[in-house]
């Protein structure tokens, strides 16, 4: 008996850990995401031309939709740029209409349309635009009858597997002060996609604009960091947990890349037409199976990265599976856990008999920090009951005094606009995967032809601009050079920003 009661003891309480562990999660945040008193005011920017007819119906992913805005860029010399996803990059003057810079859907007669993220998805201008004329475009086509050859096909497929091709070019203006391009392109990186709809594809690029010249990051690109599709991209290929967590391959990676051909810069070529940092961390780990492009892995669909202007924290806007939105602190070499973890949870799908729509508790050690496992967690996050896909977000430092010191980020589905405070995400940087950072909404507002407040919604700003109601709101952020906050729609074509009240 002395020696059995521990033992069954011992027994209980291992069960009950196990029990523990495996408990699945319906509701992971019970706390909904409410206003707190932030109130901002938003007014209408400029509205890009109508291009509803742009592409055939059967081919738009929404022909109603009045210009499909998803990127806003400022170059330093004060000219600001927007895109259509429908094919058109525009020079927004402001003293005048905006007009075409450049006819990107022309340039690619293989380009698809018909997903959210698909057609001219991205576009950055290199941070020497004004000396060099280049910026870099992300785009995505049809692989049936295309005569491009992907540089990457994930591993175990082959070419009769493709159905997509999502692809990074690099343009180069003969004239950088000119106000329509003329020029030349590079193919930089080819990249295929196997499962059945062009599910996020590569839809960011960026430079780290608190690099300077000289700096060892100065002129590498970044890109956007997904699972290819490889969650519920559907079809055969989709559902595939084994095509993560892997660093022989760009799937779910952030990759930072040198754009030069290693023609120019003798460098060491990576998949495609550039060349891999030699400062890269799996550049410089002796190991020939990791890919020198790698900058971190384990994202399902990071399709924003942002930098804190004041100390180069870097930001990546994570988009969830069916519970769990983020916002993750980016370090080299980490991995953030796809498809193994979704917030801080264990995904189902990794589990025997598993899915991709199943959350579980982690171990409560892991969970408090106690005991580390291999994975980075989010600094910020809200679930489904709040939203469906993160939008970008960016550390604010602007002239609105409200939101100073906040990090702004919203729902994309919803339109909803969400705050949290930027000291707290970096604290929530911990190596602790429950602490996180409390969010709150952000309540908007207008002025009526009597300067009162008018409060609204996003969507509710969409329906009046379109006079039709919008099922979603397809809301992006974008950031001005002076770090103020652009909000776009994909349904009504308006560029709107954040001001001062009254302001
Ligand atoms: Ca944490």
């Amino acid at each position: 008996m002395l020696i059995r009661t521990p033992l069954v003891i011992i027994l209980l309480l291992a069960l009950s850990a196990a029990r523990a562990v495996n408990a699945q999660i319906t509701d992971p945040l019970p706390a909904p995401v409410e206003k707190r008193g932030l109130m901002v005011e938003i007014r209408d920017v400029v509205r890009l031309p109508r291009t509803s007819e742009l592409r055939p119906a059967d081919q738009d992913v929404n022909p109603a939709s009045w210009a499909r805005v998803s990127f806003v860029r400022d170059l330093p010399d004060g000219r600001r740029f927007a895109n259509d996803s429908r094919g058109f990059l525009y020079l927004l003057n402001s003293d005048a209409e905006p007009s075409v810079y450049a006819d990107v859907g022309a340039a690619f007669p293989h380009a698809v349309y018909h997903r959210n993220e698909s057609g001219f998805i991205g576009f950055e201008f290199h941070p020497a635009f004004a000396q060099n004329g280049l910026f870099y475009v992300v785009h995505c086509e049809r692989a049936p009858g295309n005569p491009g050859t992907p540089d990457f096909i994930p591993p175990g497929y082959t070419e009769a597997d493709v159905m997509h091709h999502n692809v990074i070019t690099e343009w180069r203006a003969n004239d950088p002060t000119a106000s329509t391009f003329d020029g030349t392109r590079r193919e930089l990186l080819r990249v295929a996609q196997v499962v059945t709809n062009p599910a996020h594809p590569f839809g960011y690029l960026g430079f780290n604009p608190t690099s300077e010249p000289g700096d060892p990051d100065y002129g590498l690109l970044y890109t956007s960091g997904s699972d290819l599709g490889f969650s519920n991209g559907r079809g055969p290929n989709a559902n595939n947990p084994g095509q993560t967590q892997r660093l022989d391959s760009v799937v779910t990676a952030i990759l930072r890349i040198d754009p030069r051909s290693p023609s120019e810069s003798n460098g060491t070529k990576g998949l495609g037409d550039y060349t891999i940092p030699a400062i890269n961390q799996f550049a410089a780990d002796g190991d020939p199976d990791t890919l020198g492009e790698i900058y971190a892995y384990g994202f399902r669909n990071a399709h924003r990265l942002s930098w804190d202007l004041t100390d180069g924290t870097m930001f990546a806007a994570d988009v969830g599976m069916n519970h769990i939105e983020e916002i993750n602190i980016v370090h080299e070499g980490r991995n953030y856990g796809w498809m193994a973890r979704e917030g801080y949870w264990e995904n189902g799908v990794i589990r025997p008999g598993g899915a991709l729509n199943q959350l579980f508790e982690l171990p409560a050690d892991v969970l408090d920090g106690r005991t580390a496992d291999e994975f980075t967690y989010p600094v910020a996050i809200y679930d489904h009951s709040e939203g469906q896909a993160i939008t970008a977000g960016f550390a604010y430092h602007g002239r609105i005094e409200a939101l100073r010191g906040k990090f702004v980020f919203g729902d994309l589905v919803r339109g909803r606009l969400f705050a949290a405070d930027l000291a707290a995400m970096k604290a929530a940087d911990d190596g602790i995967p429950r602490t996180v950072a409390p969010v709150e909404e952000i309540q908007l507002y207008v002025r009526n032809a009597n300067g009162s407040r008018v409060y609204v919604s996003f969507r509710e700003l969409i329906e009046r601009a379109n006079g039709a109601t919008a099922p979603r709101a397809d809301m992006h952020l974008s950031r001005s050079l002076d770090g103020e906050i652009f909000v776009t729609s994909r349904r009504d074509g308006m560029i709107r920003m954040l001001v001062p009240d009254g302001g």
